[in-house]
């Protein structure tokens, strides 16, 4: 889950730790680089509409296949923002197991 919040430039890292994201919840501004880590060969991160989805958002983030990529980092736009106050991310590997 990735809170969107108001301006300036950091990068926020969030971490894939055993089967869950770390920290579980982060807060980021317009500017912001989003960067995960740990995703290593059997997790991807792909953005989701709401938190009980499991389908990637159209034009959403994503890392790509399972696997595909270490590490992935975006910067998050007002297109990816999208006016909505809250982001929502799995992955699609262990999306029942953890998120
Ligand atoms: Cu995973």
């Amino acid at each position: 889950m990735l809170l969107v919040a108001a301006i300036s430039c950091d990068t926020v890292v969030i971490t894939v730790s055993g089967l869950t994201f770390s920290p579980d919840s982060a807060t980021a501004k317009v500017g912001d680089t989003i960067s995960f880590t740990g995703i290593d060969t059997i997790h991807n991160v792909v953005q989701v509409d709401g938190p009980d989805e499991v389908a990637a958002t159209d034009g959403g983030f994503s890392s790509g296949r399972i696997g595909a990529v270490p590490s992935f980092e975006f910067e998050l736009t007002q297109d990816i923002a999208n006016g909505v106050d809250t982001l929502y991310y799995i992955c699609e590997a262990h999306v029942g197991v953890g998120k």
